[in-house]
């Protein structure tokens, strides 16, 4: 990974200090006090991006006050975030849950955009990104298309919907968002193929500064140890997988890190404030009992912030 910002500051912080120290000790205090404002200024997050599955996100979930309550609350927690399981072909839940997010303000905090039904037969699903009006907005959005009418090639059960966001307040403003919410049983397969994604969304939106984030079911019966070499954004030195193997991204017993974040773009890598990518356990944090989180989904979110310009 290449050195943060962060890190530079840090550095170039630490050789000031000691020119310093060796003269009068007042001055030197308050220096040390500046300096410690501008480090900490140069790690404060401008914008938190998650990921969240909602487990079959629909009108039975978001009409249930308890479980909307919860719901609410933790997309309130991120200024853009992708929840994947929305299974509302006619956006009923969607429109319901803009109203809950945004009140009756004349100028609404929250937009969205979302994804065609996505799907093989007639079971679909959506992409939804919601994110904060005053933080971020959409440039541009394209369905990834995977289907070869000559080779029969239909990769993807829920092609990735890729979106450009532009957000003044970081210090990278521009980025791509990719989201998966692979098959479990074509996980390998998916995960490897966002990579020919990557490649695309490159030259589509002349960046490489990319965010692929979502359910990639990245762990246990569906990936297992001897499947990463055949995963070539694994392999590959120019992407980062920030949520680790050994993080637990479900809600219940099981232990598996299902959700994932993966950056690209050498931009991208210095704009990440350290250690902020993590995954959100909103039962231990709302103090929720197992039935109640799971009243909501069977996954947590997975998160990541971008450093202010
Ligand atoms: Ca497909
Ligand atoms: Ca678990």
């Amino acid at each position: 990974m290449l050195p943060t910002k962060s890190q530079f500051s840090l550095s170039s912080a630490t050789g000031i200090r000691k020119t310093h120290q060796e003269s009068r000790s007042t001055p030197s205090k308050m220096l040390r006090l500046v300096i410690a404002l501008m480090v900490a200024s140069c790690t404060v997050s401008a914008l938190k991006i998650g990921a969240f599955n909602i487990q079959a996100f629909g009108d039975s979930k978001i009409n249930n006050p308890e479980v909307c309550t919860i719901i609410m609350k933790i997309l309130q927690r991120y200024d853009i975030v992708l929840i994947q399981e929305v299974r509302d072909a006619d956006l009923s839940a969607v429109t319901t849950m803009m109203t809950e997010l945004n009140g009756d303000l004349s100028e609404p905090t929250y937009s969205y955009v979302v994804s065609d039904t996505l799907g093989r037969d007639t079971y679909k699903e959506r992409y939804l990104f919601v994110y904060r009006n005053d933080k971020a907005s959409v440039h541009d959005s394209y369905h990834y298309h995977d289907h070869n009418m000559y080779t029969g090639e239909d990769t993807f059960s829920r092609e990735p919907f890729v979106v450009t966001f532009h957000a003044p307040g970081t210090v990278i403003k521009d980025f791509v968002l990719v989201p998966l919410h692979s098959a479990p049983k074509a996980a390998v397969q998916e995960i490897d193929a966002l990579y020919d994604v990557y490649v695309d969304a490159c030259e589509k939106c002349q960046s490489d500064n990319i965010i692929f984030l979502g359910d990639f079911n990245a762990d246990c019966s569906y990936v297992t140890t001897s499947d990463w070499d055949s995963i070539r954004m694994y392999s590959s030195g120019d992407f980062t997988w920030l949520i680790a193997d050994d993080i637990d991204t479900t809600v219940g017993k099981s232990n598996c890190a299902y959700d994932r974040i993966v950056i690209s773009g050498a931009d991208l890598h210095s704009a990440i404030v350290p250690d902020s990518a993590k995954v959100f356990n909103f039962q231990a944090k709302y103090k929720l009992t197992q039935e109640q989180a799971l009243a909501v989904s069977d996954h947590y979110p997975v998160e990541l912030e971008l450093m202010s310009a």
